[in-house]
């Protein structure tokens, strides 16, 4: 007979299905069984063998649904904040300028090695709270900020407890290749045979599903980012990149090479990076907010990876140093403003292109019948609202893995 049915009904479903506007059903019905979707359609088609094994039905009075949103690079997980930085820069001081004097991602470096695990976790708890209550179900958490062995592990450990501990899918990355931590000054390359060296000990440990790297003029080059993607290539591992995002280092062509999952930031990616990209399936990942907070002017190639029909993710890259803002719906504004994606662009971006760029898109990112059941419940009517309003909470429910997790009682 199976499983007792839950029945959500009376909406409009933004499925994001592929081959129509938003993928959209009128009066549409979700059914969920467990932890999957059952059946999503037009209430009306509801197949009669599965009606009487209905058990509980919940009427949305027509409200817009979406899949649950896909926030696909964060840095979630760091101590201490750099508002100082942030006012060094307003006066003038670059990015650039302050990392190669010791700040940036050093300094937050310095103040996650000596945050506890349990303060570490708390603070990173809360980011992912903020992001849940706007609608974000599934979460990459990227290390990168405890660059020794040791705290690179504790830093993995923390992301993959919040996994177990909050209703999220949380889909853990090392970036032990971020920045050069101050014991290896001046040996770059000593310092990526020891990132290398450290990960089959994290991979048994379980604590990694994607390797990364920061290949730019302030961070590692193309070759020694290479040498991290054949660590990861012989383990298994499946590799994105920061690339291009200050300056043009073709590292999305070398990503892809490596079979990419995505490149992200790209800024300055141009024609060669652009079809490589398409070449190995890479999804782009963009970061409006990191575009806005540095100011930059540089605008990421989205009509050329458009034209060669690379997908296209948005993200929060939620970190303390270029991007620290939790809303994943005003980076959908963002990609919209800035990089003039439209609003149905920008909603596949943190949905069906944002699980592609987890290597999770046969399972997330869609309304359709045995996907996972994440699905958020909105104080909208129509999809392209959730690009349009900023500064505004619209989400009236969460539904993660068949539960409720945000929203009144049912
Ligand atoms: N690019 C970024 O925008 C973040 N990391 C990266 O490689 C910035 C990280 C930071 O400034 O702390
Ligand atoms: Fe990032």
């Amino acid at each position: 007979m199976g499983e007792p049915l839950t029945l959500w009904h009376q909406a409009r479903l933004a499925t994001l299905r592929p081959g129509t506007p938003w993928g959209l059903v009128e009066q549409g019905a979700l059914l969920v069984e467990g932890d999957r979707l059952r059946w999503v359609g037009p209430e009306a088609e509801l197949p009669a063998a599965l009606r009487p094994r209905i058990e509980r039905r919940i009427a949305l009075g027509g409200a817009l649904v979406t899949p649950g949103l896909i926030d696909c690079h964060t840095h979630l997980v760091y101590g201490g904040h750099r508002a100082q930085e942030f006012e060094l820069r307003l006066k003038g001081a670059s990015y650039d300028e302050i990392a190669r004097a010791g700040g940036g991602i050093r300094a937050t470096v310095s103040a996650t090695r000596v945050a506890t695990d349990g303060q570490l976790f708390n603070l990173a708890a809360e980011r992912a709270a903020v992001l849940m209550s706007e609608g974000v179900t599934t979460l990459e958490i990227k290390s990168g900020y405890g660059l020794s062995a040791e705290h690179e592990a504790r830093c993995l450990r923390v992301a993959r407890r919040l996994g177990r501990e909050l209703p999220l899918t949380v889909r853990c990355t090392s970036l032990a290749a971020h920045a050069l931590p101050h014991e290896f000054t001046g040996r770059p390359d000593d310092y990526i045979e020891a990132a290398c060296a450290w990960l089959p000990t994290l991979q048994a440990e379980g604590l990694v599903d994607a390797v990364d790297a920061f290949c730019d003029s302030i961070a590692f080059t193309p070759g020694q980012t290479r040498r991290m993607f054949e660590a990861a290539r012989a383990l298994g591992l499946p590799v994105k990149l920061h690339a291009e995002q200050l300056s043009n280092q073709h590292g999305a062509a070398l990503a892809a090479q490596f079979g990419a999952l995505s490149c992200d930031h790209l800024e300055h990616l141009d024609g060669d990076g652009v079809r490589a990209m398409a070449a190995a399936g890479s999804v782009a990942v963009l970061l409006p907010g990191a575009f806005y907070f540095l100011r930059e002017t540089q605008l990421p190639p989205v009509a050329a990876l458009r034209e060669a029909g690379v997908p296209i993710a948005i993200a929060t890259d939620h970190n303390p140093g270029s991007a620290p803002g939790l809303s994943l719906l005003l980076m959908l504004n963002m990609a919209c403003t800035f990089f003039r994606l439209t609003p149905e662009e920008a909603l596949r971006g943190a949905t069906v292109h944002a699980a592609q760029a987890l290597g999770l898109g046969a399972t997330h990112g869609q309304l359709e019948a045995g996907r996972q059941a994440d699905f958020v419940v909105w104080d909208l009517a129509a999809p392209n609202e959730l690009a349009y309003w900023f500064g505004r909470n619209p989400c009236l429910r969460v539904v993660r893995a068949g539960v409720q997790t945000v929203g009144p009682e049912t």
